[in-house]
């Protein structure tokens, strides 16, 4: 068998799936599935061993809304504007529409969302785009084209490392796009995860983390090519993928592929001693995590949670951290505010500013929008106060 095990992340429980007051007076049976996360090395495809199965996960309650965060707003405004300028497509597809934080940027009648969480999709249908609430697969492929011919744009951010099926997933786009038609992948990067010692990239619905390596040897199966690839800042570090059919000669592949490619190898990508090692880093970072906040709690500090994200769910849960240590969350998702964190059961609170000032410090849940969060909070900042973060290293920023 190619796939080895490198990272135990103990039982998790699912990490979009918060929990409500009577759930917790009601002690209601949360379910915890081990996490453990594997290296194919002949694939170089790096995924959770115990795959859920979509159905369980991206249910009508789903609460992740990519519009929570301006970072996620403007990213996705410029790419639209890219991919006019570079593609000019005649009809653009997006698979994992979210509450349509990128296709808002494009005309009604040009677009297609497909959207499985039916809380979400309501969104998009009610700005007015054609949705299909289904999970994307073969079927749904055929319906869609049986409707539309010329869909020359596939884009899908955050959502093809969520489906285990890869290849219905690339069978099913090769199905809709047109011959010169354009495939436009955004997942994180797990080059940047291992540079970053992100160990809160993996959780129950990441099935994987891909890196060019992977994504390369994915979509070669079905005569796609990536011919050109963009860094970007999103989710923690991110890459963009520009794809196409092989018989399509009119791109040529971009330099930049050959440059990532070489990062990767130079980093060990294809080396499963770089995964020991990675473990190891993890191992470590959990045991400081744990002391700097033992150190605090000590001292009688009051520390909380900034941003109840998914991510801080594998943390807290695999560092046993629990409602003793952080207070509660600050949050902004309608669908997150009121609720329980899985399995530790902290608290989320709306966020406002008197109850961030109200700690010394917090426990940075939200990392990967540092940026935004550090100006938006400039105050809290000036007062002396502090956030904590784990990536790359458990400090106090
Ligand atoms: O892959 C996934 C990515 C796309 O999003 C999903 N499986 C789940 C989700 O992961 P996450 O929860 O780790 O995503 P974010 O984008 O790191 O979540 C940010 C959280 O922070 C949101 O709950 C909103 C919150 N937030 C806040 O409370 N105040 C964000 C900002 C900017 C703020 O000022």
């Amino acid at each position: 068998m190619y796939i080895k095990k490198f990272l135990d992340l103990g039982m998790q429980p699912l990490a979009n799936r918060y929990l409500t007051k009577k759930d917790i007076l009601k002690k209601t049976q949360e379910i915890f599935y081990h996490l453990e996360v594997g290296f194919n090395i002949k694939t170089k495809l790096v995924s959770i061993l115990k795959k859920i199965p979509s159905k369980i996960i991206f249910d009508d309650k789903y609460p992740y809304r990519s519009s929570m965060s301006r970072t996620m707003i403007l990213s996705f405004k410029k790419l639209a504007k890219n991919i006019i300028n570079n593609y000019n497509p005649n009809f653009i597809l997006e698979i994992g529409s979210n509450d349509g934080a990128l296709i808002r940027n494009f005309s009604k009648n040009k677009a297609i969302c497909v959207e499985p969480c039916k809380n979400l999709a309501k969104i998009t249908k009610r700005m007015g785009y054609k949705t299909y609430s289904n999970y994307w697969d073969i079927q749904l492929a055929k319906k869609i084209k049986s409707k539309t011919k010329n869909i020359d744009l596939i884009y899908s951010a955050n959502t093809l490392s969520h489906i285990n099926d890869t290849n219905s997933v690339f069978n099913s786009i090769c199905h809709v796009l047109t011959d010169d038609g354009i495939l436009i992948i955004e997942e994180p990067s797990f080059l940047e995860c291992l540079k970053k010692v992100a160990y809160d990239q993996f959780y129950n619905e990441h099935v994987y983390v891909f890196s060019l390596s992977s994504i390369i040897n994915l979509v070669k199966k079905f005569n796609l090519e990536v011919f050109d690839i963009e860094k970007i800042n999103t989710h923690g570090g991110s890459l963009r993928y520009h794809i196409k059919r092989v018989s399509n000669n009119k791109f040529k592949i971009d330099n930049k592929v050959k440059i990532q490619l070489e990062q990767e190898l130079k980093n060990g990508i294809n080396k499963y001693s770089t995964y020991i090692k990675f473990k190891n880093k993890v191992i470590n970072s959990k045991k400081k995590l744990k002391k700097i906040f033992l150190r605090l709690k000590k001292r009688n500090k009051k520390i909380i949670g900034y941003g109840a994200t998914a991510k801080s769910s594998t943390v807290l849960n695999f560092c046993n951290i629990k409602n003793e240590t952080l207070e509660y969350f600050l949050d902004t998702t309608p669908g997150k505010i009121g609720k329980y964190m899985p399995g530790t059961h902290i608290p989320i609170k709306g966020y406002n500013r008197s109850l961030l000032n109200e700690a010394d410090y917090a426990f940075l849940g939200a990392w990967n929008l540092k940026e935004e969060i550090f100006k938006k909070e400039r105050r809290y900042i000036k007062n002396g106060r502090k956030f904590i973060t784990h990536v790359p290293v458990p400090k106090i920023i």
